[in-house]
């Protein structure tokens, strides 16, 4: 913290009636059953099994299991009293290889996870696509092929008929900067794709879906207050003080462009930053926008979804520093910021999680109010805040009180951007339980409830019982 800055430990801060607090997760992260009922390969069963790709070799055949301890695993959330569930649903279950009819097998799970969170009183909130593509559309291109937004819309007019009776919220896309920049340009993600036109490509194909895949929802869907969203992990972005102001500047406005505005334009804007496109004129000339696509994906949205873990610090690399990646994702062959490879990330100040994620609420709270001011009329929701760090079991208990700190450091922030305006709907904790964190494996723990993975075992760690506190006061604990 700078001097004047808050510490962000304020007690007592009450949220308001109607606020949502519940915890998320993600299918591939947490399912297992790969190959079960049906379900068809994604392009994270294939990746997960490249040499190289995923931390000791992990893969999500098994998970946590969460396929075959469904209703354990709801009970477990209403105990801790969650108040909504956000998951994802794996494409591959409902489509093997991303077109036809439905896989009726598929659609049961999910199916009975909803009724299961209604039967409890959970809102379900469901997002359609968190990166498990069918490995047959990889095989035809994947998101840089056009098609892929066109097969997702199917799938999304498929579950809207499907559930379309019981989901309270549904998101279309979670943080396509992942799917597009980690997936198609540094390669971490999958497929492991290291080409900045691909990754530009596949943004474009990514924003096209969502505006498909929420018209043919809407289609679909008979539950007229359904409400409809995307989840961005929009980048609170700051300048590094040693540079000059103007360098300072112009990287914060090249990362914007890439991270943040490349998928708010045409969302919410219905046309791509002029800046995006030439910052990035020597990657591609974009002709893959035909016309008529922003109005596709200009579609109205109820919410927008935030996903906020850490900041990130940049100036341009002024040729004398060694360039670091210290954005968190890791060393790769390939760029996450095609055109702007120049901009240098620079080492942020502690403390850090487990990820080496820098920990600051200053910048989630900055970042829901620079976001209220550029779009005043639209509500957010948190639907992912949360951290890893080592935790151990000891006696049957897990003692977390890191999490913790950073729980209630990032709730208070939120409700101090509440206080200056931001309409803030609900706040989704990642996550519920320890899971495969993609290409870390399951080396990174995440959730409020700790698993054993020798034996699936679930312990509610300590996080677990102070969110339950929250939840049941809507005050932040002492
Ligand atoms: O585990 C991921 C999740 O799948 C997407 N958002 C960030 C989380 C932590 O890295």
């Amino acid at each position: 913290m700078t001097q004047g800055t808050p510490d962000y430990r304020d007690a007592g801060l009450e949220f308001p009636e109607g606020f949502v607090f519940g915890s998320a997760t993600a299918s591939y992260q947490i399912e297992g059953a790969a190959q079960e009922d049906g379900r068809g390969a994604s392009i994270w069963d294939t990746f997960s099994r490249t040499p190289g790709k995923v931390l000791h070799g992990h893969t999500g055949d098994v998970a946590c299991d969460h396929y075959h301890r469904l209703d354990a695993d709801l009970d477990l959330m209403q105990r801790l009293g969650l108040q909504s569930y956000r998951f994802s649903i794996a494409w591959p279950r409902i489509q093997a290889t991303g077109s036809g009819p439905a896989n009726d097998r598929g659609l049961g799970f999910y199916s009975r996870l909803v009724d299961g969170l209604l039967a409890r009183g959970i809102t379900p909130i469901a997002t359609l696509y968190h990166w498990d593509l069918p490995q047959t559309l990889e095989d035809a291109g994947g998101w840089t092929n056009r098609d892929t937004a066109y097969r997702f819309a199917d799938y999304a007019h498929l579950m809207g008929e499907a559930l379309g009776d019981r989901i309270a919220m549904w998101t279309t896309l979670n943080e396509p900067w992942c799917s597009a920049y980690l997936g198609y340009g540094s390669g971490v993600h999958a497929p492991g794709v290291t080409s900045g036109r691909a990754a530009l490509t596949a943004v474009h194909h990514l924003n096209l879906a969502h505006g498909l895949g929420l018209t043919a929802l809407r289609d679909a869907v008979r539950k007229p207050d359904a409400q409809y969203s995307a989840t961005l992990n929009l980048h609170s972005i700051r300048g590094a003080e040693d540079a000059p102001e103007e360098s300072q500047a112009e990287a914060i406005r090249r990362i914007d462009a890439l991270a943040n505005r490349a998928f708010t334009g045409p969302m919410l804007r219905g046309a791509y930053p002029a800046d995006l496109l030439e910052d990035t004129a020597a990657v591609t000339d974009w002709q893959f926008v035909r016309p008529g696509d922003l109005e596709l994906i200009h579609q109205p949205i109820d919410v927008l979804g935030v996903n906020y873990y850490s900041t990130v610090t940049v100036k341009m690399w002024d040729g004398v520093s060694p360039r670091t990646n210290a954005d968190g994702h890791g060393q790769a062959a390939g760029s996450p910021w095609p055109g702007s490879e120049h901009v240098e990330f620079v080492q942020q100040p502690g403390p850090y999680t487990a990820m080496g994620w820098n920990i600051a609420p200053d910048g989630f709270e900055s970042l829901l109010v620079d976001l209220h001011e550029q779009f005043p009329t639209l509500p957010l929701m948190i639907t992912e805040n949360g951290a890893a760090f080592d935790d151990v079991v000891i006696d049957g208990r897990v003692h977390d009180p890191l999490r913790i700190d950073y729980l209630r450091r990032h709730f208070t922030a939120a409700h101090r951007a509440m206080q200056r305006g931001v309409d803030l709907r609900g706040y989704q904790v990642w996550s519920l339980m320890d899971n495969f964190e993609w290409a870390y494996g399951y080396t990174k723990r995440f959730g409020i409830v700790h698993v054993d993975y020798d034996t699936l075992e679930r312990t509610p760690k300590d996080s677990a019982h102070w969110y339950s506190e929250l939840i049941r006061t809507r005050r932040i604990p002492e």
